[in-house]
């Protein structure tokens, strides 16, 4: 064989091997996925945990702002990318090892991929079937691997390996997602029946909702997710603790019963959750009837002296932590039941805290450590920059435009001040010259919900509606337009309405 002729076969093996590689990968990821669906044992979680503490503070801040969700989903894809290229390292990186001790590459493949796994997740399962993934797709590939006499694969038997090997991590990556995707963390979903009271507050919820399409109910229907990581942690009720510690007369602890056994104390409350970080007329702001119960008792159990402690630090299972005062907490709420489902798991379970009034930031699900301090501390988005645990801003949101019957226009949304509540909102038709008062919904029991308003009125020209809300205590939501970066946006919402 010339040179040229086999500088071009080598080239071809190299292509090969790469799109063998490239495919155990894909078959190595979704054979794990398979097994997990998206749980904390999924390989690509902790390399999507790498990915999210390997970006700039300010390229997240930037994301958050810019980008919404997006943002996240795109790191997410990353961190997938990564995973298929390391499982994709790793299965060559067998090949070769098997290559040179002339032994069969798919078992090596599979071993060093199962190691690859563990070191990443711990979890053996998913290992074994991230491993077995990749050892098939290897070894279908290694099927066509007849040589022609000289050592190199023949043109035609290569183009067959690399088919095999892309039919194979096509096979796994289809199946893998159908499977991953049924799996829920554990947490069942379904709609079961709910308690009498949880009943009869939810029907007054959907009473006193008001009747304008476009806009969610007094209760919403998809509540908005916020999380740190893209893959959210599973925290089993069974093995789930509560402690409280820090400068306290006696940390204690508590488990999922003795929080949620504990019927005499139990509440239902309608609370509203707003992100910091959403945009003016973003949708990161939703109500839900909890159920729970208040945080004083446990703090009395453990014997706080509230005069001399500034605050505390709340810890949670995805190693998030946040510090407020310990006056807020004192108000707090600890839920374990959402809408009378036990908490979702993408909502904290099985146990979250609800501050009443603050931003969303506070509200620490998948609560596991209740620290008190001597001394002002920073929390996970204050480190970064945020200024997020304080009272939310006042907003009145605009998001439902509906055309009526004739010259009929109706303008709609949701507006919010924590626990100062609502007084008035006001809409103006002609880019804020003059205002009318918009009619609220009534109030649903609760210090710390949303209301919702409308407004129906008759235009025939292009104009511009803005909307602003007047808090309980007579303020007005200011003006100033501002980024939600770092306290959370602020300005009145405007749109441009064309009859
Ligand atoms: N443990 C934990 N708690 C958390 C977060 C988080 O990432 N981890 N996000 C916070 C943020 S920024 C917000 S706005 C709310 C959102 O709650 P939700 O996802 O139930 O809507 O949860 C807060 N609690
Ligand atoms: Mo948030």
């Amino acid at each position: 064989m010339s040179d040229r002729a086999s500088g071009r076969a080598d080239a071809r093996d190299l292509f090969e091997s790469g799109v063998v590689a490239a495919a155990a990968g894909v078959a190595a990821v979704a054979g794990s996925y398979a097994v997990t669906g998206l749980t904390p044992a999924f390989v690509a979680a902790p390399v999507s945990d790498f990915v999210v503490a390997s970006t700039p503070d300010a390229v997240i801040t930037w994301s958050i702002q810019t980008l919404g969700d997006v943002g996240g989903q795109l790191g997410f894809l990353l961190a997938l990318a990564l995973a298929v290229g390391g499982f994709a390292l790793a299965s060559a990186a067998g090949a070769a090892l098997a290559d040179r001790f002339a032994v069969p590459a798919a078992p090596v493949a599979a071993v060093v991929c199962v190691a690859v796994a563990l070191a990443l997740t711990g979890a053996l399962v998913p290992a074994l079937a991230a491993g077995a993934s990749a050892g098939v797709v290897v070894g279908l590939a290694s099927l066509g691997r007849e040589t022609d006499g000289s050592g190199s694969v023949s043109p035609v038997a290569a183009r067959r390996r690399v088919l095999q090997a892309l039919a194979g991590a096509f096979a796994f990556g289809g199946v893998g997602a159908v499977l991953g995707s049924r799996k829920g963390g554990g947490i069942s979903t379904d709609d079961g029946p709910v308690s009498a009271g949880v009943g009869s507050l939810l029907a007054e919820a959907d009473e006193k909702s008001l009747d304008v399409d476009g806009i969610e109910p007094l209760v919403s229907e998809q509540f908005y997710q916020v999380d740190i990581n893209s893959v959210d942690p599973t925290v089993d009720r069974e093995d789930w603790t509560l402690s409280v510690t820090g400068a306290v007369e006696e940390e204690v602890e508590f488990d999922y019963d003795e929080i949620a056994g504990t019927t005499g104390s139990v509440e239902h409350r309608f609370v509203t959750l707003r992100c910091v970080g959403e945009r003016l007329n973003g949708r990161k702001m939703d109500t839900a009837l909890w159920t729970g119960v208040p945080v004083t008792d446990l703090l009395d159990s453990a014997g706080i002296d509230a005069g001399e402690n500034c605050c505390v630090m709340l810890r949670a299972a995805d190693d998030y932590f946040e510090e407020f005062p310990l006056s807020a907490l004192r108000e707090g709420f600890l839920a374990f039941e959402m809408n009378g489902q036990p908490l979702p798991r993408g909502h904290g379970h099985p146990v979250r805290a609800l501050i009443p009034g603050h931003w969303g930031e506070i509200n620490v699900k998948w609560l596991t450590e209740i620290e008190v301090l001597e001394e002002e501390a920073k929390g996970y988005w204050e480190k970064r920059g945020w200024h997020g645990t304080g009272p939310v801003n006042t907003v009145a949101k605009l998001h439902a435009v509906n055309r009526l019957e004739g010259e009929e226009i109706q303008v709609g949304g949701h507006a919010y001040a924590g626990t100062r509540d609502v007084r008035k909102v006001e809409v103006s038709t002609d880019g804020g010259e003059t205002w009318t008062e918009a009619t609220l919904s009534d109030p649903l029991p609760g210090e710390d919900v949303w209301r919702q308003w409308e407004y129906t009125y008759e235009a025939t020209d292009p104009h511009e509606v803005v909307v602003r809300a007047t808090d309980g205590e007579g303020t007005l939501q200011p003006k100033a337009e501002r980024n939600p970066f770092p306290s959370g946006p602020t300005g009145w919402v405007a749109k441009r309405v064309e009859p």
